[in-house]
């Protein structure tokens, strides 16, 4: 009884969100009726025009006809509203109209074009100067992502306008669900970063009423979500192998061209030894472009990128700051970004940095990390002016390179469905070709630098033959013999696992890719569904 009321109080909440999300606005009014304060002070400010949103109860077209010709309307039908220049009078006359339920200032989001609305992180990739999808731009449309995570929640971001799902496909290691679901909530976060499509977050010039969009790198792309992830976040690595074997395997039938990856464990040995590395090479090989996460072990200097980070292939994501601000002159890597090289194989990593710090995407009401850190939910009514203060909040904030990786993920989607013969190699040169150098980190912090989608979109580079990740020495060439040393006592004073807790965590620099040393340790692996050995990597690549 107790889950079932749970469950009827989520479904109730989500509807609730949905209503928002289409606009619907009868809620909105409070006791001084229909006219927003804000607009209220504008008309005693001054007696010129001013400019406001009308919402109707659905008779749009009567109230509209009240008005005088002479007044410039332009009608908002998806929300049941009009947006016009109003006197104090004409306000005031539709605030007395029965069909009228709100009036809303419309000054800040007037006019608002593709990248006046654009936050932050994809600002900062430069998607402002790409054509925008409802201009024709490319928007990742027929191409899946995989998400190797906790799992994905079937939100309206990561729907299509007629309601559809984009999630296309959802396979649970964990619990053997059918139905998707994200405990966690981090893989939805992961994915409406790929492939949000800032439903919840309409701005005015498509239909809407918010000041900042929220949506993903390739809004029209299908996620084929994985959970591999418990609610904590931490996963057998038996089952991240069989994950990335399945999505071999279903590749075609899903067009599954990219994977996410965004966790990692410790590199304990050269490449050759590391299973998860071989599980991406083989995914690589099989055309699909592997994106990881480096890690969030900056503090610990050269030599803490994660595995599969580590492997040559695959592209390798640190996290840039991008400060909060539209230039990207003051983005900056950020200080828990892993540095390179790798360890053993001394291979140059990361290979490239892009927004990773206090990113925001989807939001899971009620799953762990929400309950966890409530204080990064982003409030409905900070982008949107007109929401009341108690509208239940749809997106997130989090950080770390496993919210870099994502935005690298859906660069590569716009590039394939720009593009469907690109390689996965050639996805990697030119997004490294492209990239602009962060000033004030070296390579070793940043690789090729930070990515650039609207150049990586034009580049016309082609790899000869694997992209591989050069490699820089032999394990002691660059790296300090005693790093290895320094390595084991750093993770163990770091990550003491019998007596971690995840109260004492800092949220706001959540870092997701740190919990998972002890599933990954190649010698401490208890192969219960799996045998590295026995498994067959070859017979999943057509042609090798
Ligand atoms: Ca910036």
């Amino acid at each position: 009884m107790k889950a079932r009321q749970r469950h009827l109080t989520y479904l109730a909440l989500l509807a609730l969100a949905l209503l928002f999300t289409f606009g619907v606005s009868t809620a909105w009014a409070d006791d001084s009726g229909p006219v927003d304060p804000a607009v209220a002070a504008a008309m005693s400010q001054s007696n010129a025009p001013v400019p406001v949103i009308v919402f109707t109860d659905g008779n749009t077209d009567a109230v509209m006809a009240t008005l005088p010709s002479s007044v410039d309307i332009t009608s908002l039908p998806s929300l049941d509203a009009f947006a016009a220049d109003l006197t104090d009078d004409q306000i005031t006359a539709l605030a007395n109209s029965p069909d009228v339920n709100a009036i809303t200032m419309d000054g800040d989001v007037q006019g608002m074009g593709w990248s006046d609305t654009m936050d932050f992180t994809n600002l900062a990739i430069n998607l402002g100067a790409v054509t925008s999808p409802s201009d024709g731009g490319p928007a990742g449309a027929g191409v899946s992502v995989a998400v190797l995570d906790s799992g994905v929640s079937n939100l309206a971001d990561l729907r299509n306008p007629d309601g559809s799902s984009r999630v296309v496909a959802f396979k649970d290691f964990v619990k053997n669900r059918r139905q998707a679901y994200d405990d966690a909530g981090h893989g939805t976060f992961v994915a409406g970063l790929i492939a949000g499509n800032g439903a919840s977050s309409t701005p005015l010039d498509q239909g809407g009423n918010a000041t900042m969009q929220y949506a993903g790198v390739a809004p029209q792309a299908r996620i084929v979500s994985l959970k591999v992830l418990d609610k904590n976040g931490n996963g057998k690595e038996s089952n991240v192998i069989r994950a990335i074997a399945w999505t071999i395997q279903n590749r075609q039938q899903y067009n599954i061209r990219v994977l996410n990856v965004s966790l990692g464990g410790d590199v304990t040995g050269p490449i050759e030894t590391d299973p998860l590395a071989m599980a991406v090479e083989t995914a690589w090989k099989a055309g699909i472009v592997v994106v990881t996460s480096a890690g969030n072990e900056g503090d610990f200097g050269p030599g803490g990128i994660l595995s599969p980070g580590n492997d040559p292939y695959v592209i390798t994501v640190g996290a840039l700051n991008t400060q909060q601000t539209a230039s990207t002159s003051d983005d900056a890597v950020c200080s828990y970004s892993s540095i390179g090289p790798t360890f053993y194989d001394e291979i140059a990593k990361p290979d490239v940095v892009a927004p990773g710090n206090r990113n925001i995407s989807l939001r899971v009401p009620w799953s762990y990390i929400d309950l966890t850190a409530p204080q990064n939910r982003i409030a409905v009514n900070s982008y949107i002016p007109s929401a009341p203060s108690w509208a239940p909040p749809v997106y997130f904030m989090l950080s770390g390179t496993s919210t870099s990786t994502p935005v690298v993920c859906g660069i590569a989607a716009l590039m394939i469905s720009a593009d469907p013969t690109l390689s996965p190699d050639d996805v990697k040169a030119r997004l490294m070709a492209t990239a602009h150098t962060v000033p004030g980190a070296d390579a070793a912090q940043q690789g090729a630098g930070e990515v650039d989608v609207a150049a990586a979109l034009a580049s016309i580079v082609s790899a000869n033959g694997y992209a591989l990740s050069q490699k820089l020495g032999t394990g002691t060439t660059v790296l300090p013999a005693d790093t290895y040393d320094r390595w084991n006592d750093y993770k163990w004073t770091k990550y003491r696992w019998t007596k971690y807790r995840w109260t004492k965590y800092r949220w706001t620099k959540y870092r997701w890719t740190k919990y998972r040393w002890t599933k990954y340790r190649w010698t401490k692996y208890r192969w219960t569904d799996i045998s590295w050995t026995r498994y067959r990597w070859t017979t999943l690549i057509q042609g090798e």
